[in-house]
């Protein structure tokens, strides 16, 4: 007879994640950092009540918005590389949609993190709930639907047992290095508070290690070969690098094989940034040091990234006629991405073997000079536009110059939207790998406080520092008052340029007038005067203006003593950005208008689509 506890599908649920384990540095740790949790009905009697019989196994967490607490749980796994995750768990109805864009946030970035809306009675029988949408048409319907294309794996509970295989899939999903992304799994009301017989072997402990899978004999020899026809072979290092902890095998090959790496912005802190074959960032937002790399490169080894349009420059950067690419990547889908040889590996492993099997091959040594120079003169240009100010409105760039002297690289810069990312991607002095936390898959405006919450929760020894625009701050900013509330530091500079500035720039540059974006070109009676360091104080941060980049310097040296989260505000000049460096992106002009900036704009628009690679 298998022995069983009689438990809720909650109480299973809880019980099953709170003995699920990793290992990390060679000390086990759960492998579920908590559960981010906003009540209400759906989930408070259920699986409430199952969370407070774990409490202390499998901490909750409470924040104030839902899409916050899974954009915190998202950052927390970045931060662990993917190595740990959390779960967030909400009421049915506005309470579960509020998780959907979080959700796609996670599908993007290909980060784990479980997400558990509660949703209709699976008895139907007081149909309809509260919050409950009803389609006329499907009675399996409801809210939760909206998940399935936004999560790697959805299930609806409809009955106790399910949450048997349901979990064992949800484990697979949020560790497999490959296929890691957003479970959802829909909780109907009343199965969660309905008991069954579970077998108790279901609970027993489970340590999950990191996979990394070998590649292919036949893929690495092509692979090995193309590399050694190469004459301008070029590394381009994404996100896959540092969540393989790939970042001192990628050092080693590029010293060894005198290979220049460029990184994305997932990628970027792979290697230091004062490493002199790191051309740093690639792309729409890359350093001239990389770019022009990229524009004559024969070669191209492009490791654990997706290939967005902001690293290819909307497929126009990669510019040498007949030039290879050799996709490493642990998902076959990345791998073969614009007719790449794939080269099907967990970046690690898969840098070991190509080192193996080029031993004793340089790149000519006339194309490392090349990017080593490149580098050097990047850096001047770099340090131009960083430095100290006395200007009534600086630049982006000037704020990050100041914070940079300030803080050091040996923190953990956050960032998301706005025109920060651009000029963070390029100017940005990483330091050791994960110091740069760049959520840049969905961009997410709101991302930047919540996901500091959990990055700081993942490291809580490390000085995590947020970059937000006043946008981005005025979207989401609830979990400042939660940072304060678990006593979880963050140093957060908001650049308030009163709108929308990257936007206004690209509506501009698109040759379209500033309509809508700063405030000041927005429908108004009364233009509103924000007043952010009364805002933050009142969530309970402390909260300063600086009044110019040496104030700023001041403040940020003081912040670093504290431990309460702190907020400095700066004003900035909304108009500028750095000129230096980046790439073409595609952002489709109109082809008719009545502006002749519109048509200047198409004209151009056309001439330089000409350079993207179709089918390439
Ligand atoms: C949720 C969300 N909505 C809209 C956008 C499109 N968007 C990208 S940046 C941006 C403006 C951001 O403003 P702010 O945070 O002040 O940064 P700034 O552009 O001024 O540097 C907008 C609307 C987005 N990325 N995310
Ligand atoms: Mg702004």
């Amino acid at each position: 007879m298998t022995a069983t506890i009689r438990l809720t599908m909650a109480q299973a649920l809880t019980r099953f994640l709170s003995r699920q384990f990793t290992q990390i540095d060679g000390e086990r740790l759960p492998i579920v950092g908590g559960v981010w949790a906003i009540f209400g009905h759906g989930n408070v009697a259920g699986l409430g009540e199952a969370l407070w019989h774990e409490r202390e196994r499998l901490p909750t967490f409470r924040a104030h918005n839902e899409q916050a607490m899974a954009h915190a749980a998202i950052a927390y796994a970045k931060a662990n590389m993917r190595r740990r995750f959390m779960a967030a768990t909400t009421s049915i109805g506005p309470g579960a949609t509020n998780l959907v864009t979080a959700a796609a946030l996670a599908h993007v970035n290909r980060l784990p993190v479980l997400l558990l809306p509660g949703d209709v009675f699976a008895n139907r029988i007081p149909d309809p709930v509260l919050q409950q949408i009803e389609d006329f048409g499907d009675g399996t319907v409801s809210a939760n639907d909206c998940f399935k294309p936004v999560s790697r794996y959805f299930d609806r509970i409809t009955r106790p047992e399910q949450i048997i295989p349901a979990l064992q899939r949800a484990m697979q999903v949020l560790t497999d290095p490959a296929g890691c992304g957003p479970v959802t799994l829909a909780l109907c009301q009343d199965v969660q508070a309905e008991a069954y017989d579970y077998p108790e072997s279901f609970f027993e402990e489970r340590l999950w290690t990191q996979r990394r899978p070998r590649a292919d004999r036949d893929e690495l020899k092509a692979a090995a070969e193309a590399l050694k026809a190469a004459k301008k072979p070029l590394i381009v290092a994404g996100g896959g690098v540092l969540y393989s902890g790939a970042s001192g095998d990628l050092g080693r090959f590029s010293a060894a094989t005198g290979i220049p790496v460029c990184e994305t912005q997932a990628g970027k802190s792979s290697l230091p940034d004062d490493n002199a074959l790191n051309m740093a960032a690639i792309g729409v937002t890359g350093t001239q040091a990389a770019n022009r790399l990229a524009a004559e490169a024969d070669l191209i080894l492009a490791v654990g990234t997706r290939l967005q349009d902001f690293t290819t420059g909307s497929w126009a950067l990669f510019g040498a006629p007949g030039k290879t690419i050799i996709g490493l990547n642990v998902q076959p889908f990345d791998a073969g991405k614009h007719r790449a040889l794939p080269l099907v590996a967990d970046a690690r492993e898969g840098l070991t073997d190509l080192s193996e099997a080029l031993t004793g091959w340089k790149a000519p040594e006339s194309w490392t000079a090349h990017a080593k120079a490149g580098k050097a003169d990047w850096r001047k240009d770099a340090e131009k536009v960083t430095a100290a100010s006395n200007a009534a409105l600086p630049s982006d760039a000037q704020v990050i110059g100041a914070v940079q002297r300030t803080l050091g690289s040996d923190i953990v810069l956050l960032h998301a939207a706005g025109g920060l990312p651009g000029e963070l991607h390029k100017l940005w002095q990483a330091g050791p790998p994960g110091s740069y936390h760049a959520e840049y898959g969905f961009s997410c405006m709101g991302y930047e406080i919540a996901g500091g919450l959990g990055a700081k929760m993942a490291r809580p020894d490390t000085e995590v520092v947020v970059m937000v625009g006043d946008g981005s701050y005025l979207m989401m900013n609830s979990e400042i008052a939660t940072s304060v509330m678990l006593g979880l530091k963050l140093t957060i500079v908001l650049l308030d340029n009163r709108g929308f500035g990257c936007i206004n720039r690209l509506q501009n540059a698109t040759g379209s007038a500033s309509f809508n974006n700063l405030l000041k070109d927005t429908r108004h009676e009364t233009l509103p005067e924000i007043d952010f360091v009364a805002h933050a104080g009142s969530l309970g941060a402390i909260a300063v203006k600086a009044a110019s980049i040496a104030e700023l310097e001041a403040t940020l040296a003081q912040a670093k003593t504290n431990t309460r989260t702190a907020v400095v505000v700066i004003d900035t000049d909304p108009l500028v950005s750095t000129g230096a460096g980046g790439a073409w992106w595609d952002v489709a002009v109109p082809e008719v208008s009545e502006r002749a900036e519109v048509r200047a704009a198409r004209a151009q628009y056309d001439i330089e689509r000409q350079h993207q690679r179709v089918g390439e």
